[in-house]
């Protein structure tokens, strides 16, 4: 399963910044502008400490990649276009945005802490935008969505409901589409007391109150308090800290990171995404402009805030939001290898509670349907199908179809 992160926020909030820092790759030496028209998808990574420093090898990566022991995870980012209000009732931007939002597991909520946009993501001065107010506006934005999809489909839910079918499986049945599962709409249900409630039954506030509950579980959210190297930035972030105390609010500064990436493509600097410092190469190769930027960068964003909380936020939000664990499939357990010999070569994402099972069935249907049992590399143990893998697991799948991994 490929992790799908959608970044969402109003206009100018810096989402298309972000998609770019996080997506630019260090190898692709490529320099079309980015006033060109951007793909809405992209590539970028959840960065954790590989298991070969543990196990003292050196790794031939195919599904990922390893920098100096760290292991980059694909995952996927969609940029979408800025949100306004009304746009569920198809007004403005119309609604595409939100069925692009449907199709993620996780949402970055980017906000623009400096307070430069006003209420309809217009530039503004500096300082004058209320950064919580935008936060509120796309909650309600998002609210109103799902519960409308919802309502749409309510005779359909009442006909499921008649055929015999739980609430829950009624109503996750319209939903799927947009990645909302059966448990998401349990847990729902459940904290909303309304499992027993007729569904034709309920009050307006009563679906307000659902749809709320199934955004918050279906579709998990940081938010990015964006913009802190502006000098407005510092005390909206403590207001969206103090305010939103269900969410982790990262500081950010998007256009850092950019500028980072972009120096490091230029052979400027050396500088791993996340890190909290970057080393300059040729000092000699720098314009007055360029090293004061980097100054600027290392004493207003680093040194403040560690990091310019780019690959922090996607790390947060695959491995803590997601609770994602990183599992290595290895077909030789004894070289940790694949049968080419390539060592450790896949590292997968596995969700929480995720078992051998599912390991082997996100590898290869095949795999699963002849799975006998995954054998622990470190300590020889033999795991049944039901076993629930763990982050850093590094296992031999054996299958009575073939043996693979
Ligand atoms: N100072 C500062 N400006 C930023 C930052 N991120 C984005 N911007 C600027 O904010 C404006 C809007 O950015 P953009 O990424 O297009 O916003 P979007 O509409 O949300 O996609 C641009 O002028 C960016 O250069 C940041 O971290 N700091
Ligand atoms: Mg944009």
């Amino acid at each position: 399963m490929t992790v799908r992160i959608g970044l969402i926020g109003k206009t100018n909030t810096g989402k298309t910044t972000f998609f770019n820092a996080a997506t630019l790759q260090y190898a692709e030496v490529s320099s079309y502008p980015f006033t060109t028209k951007q793909p809405n998808y992209g590539t970028t990574y959840a960065i954790t400490p590989c298991v070969c420093r543990e196990f003292n090898v050196k790794d031939n990566p195919r599904n990922s990649l390893c920098i100096e022991g760290y292991r980059h995870i694909p995952v996927e980012l969609i940029d979408l276009p800025g949100l306004i209000k009304g746009a569920w009732a198809g007004k403005g931007l119309g609604n595409q945005f939100l069925s692009v939002a449907s199709q993620a597991d996780a949402l970055i909520h980017v906000i623009d802490a400096s307070g430069s946009v006003d209420e309809e993501g217009r530039i503004t001065k500096m300082g004058v935008g209320n950064p919580l107010a935008d936060f509120y506006d796309i909650q309600e934005e998002l609210v109103m969505w799902l519960m409308r999809l919802i309502d749409r489909q309510e005779d359909k839910i009442l006909r499921n409901v008649k055929s015999g079918k739980e609430l829950a499986e009624a109503i996750a049945d319209v939903l799927h589409g947009i990645k909302i599962t059966t448990s998401h709409v349990n847990t729902a249900l459940k904290s909303t007391g309304l499992q027993d409630k007729d569904f034709g039954d309920w009050t307006m506030l009563e679906d307000k109150k659902f749809a709320e509950k199934l955004l918050e579980v279906s579709k998990p959210m940081i938010v990015l308090a964006n913009k802190m190297d502006l000098e407005t930035a510092s005390s909206n972030f403590e207001t969206l800290r103090e305010s939103l105390t269900s969410y982790m609010v990262i500081p950010a500064s998007a256009e850092a990171e950019l500028a980072l990436k972009r120096a490091v493509q230029k052979g400027f600097i050396k500088y791993i995404p996340g890190q909290e410092e970057f080393d300059i190469l040729n000092p000699e190769q720098l314009t007055e402009e360029q090293r004061k930027a980097l100054e600027f960068i290392e004493s207003r964003v680093l040194g403040e805030y560690m990091r310019t909380g780019v690959q922090f936020a996607i790390n947060v939000a695959v491995f803590k939001l997601l609770g994602m664990g990183v599992v290595y499939p290895v077909s030789d357990a004894a070289k940790l290898s694949d049968k080419s010999g390539n060592v450790l070569p896949d590292a997968y994402l596995m969700p929480p509670n995720s078992t051998v099972r599912d390991l082997a069935r996100s590898i290869h249907s095949e795999l699963e349907k002849g799975l006998l049992y995954a054998v622990d590399v470190r300590s020889g143990l033999r795991l049944p199908g039901d076993y629930r893998v763990k982050d850093r697991d590094v296992l031999s799948i054996v299958s009575a179809m073939r043996r693979a991994g």
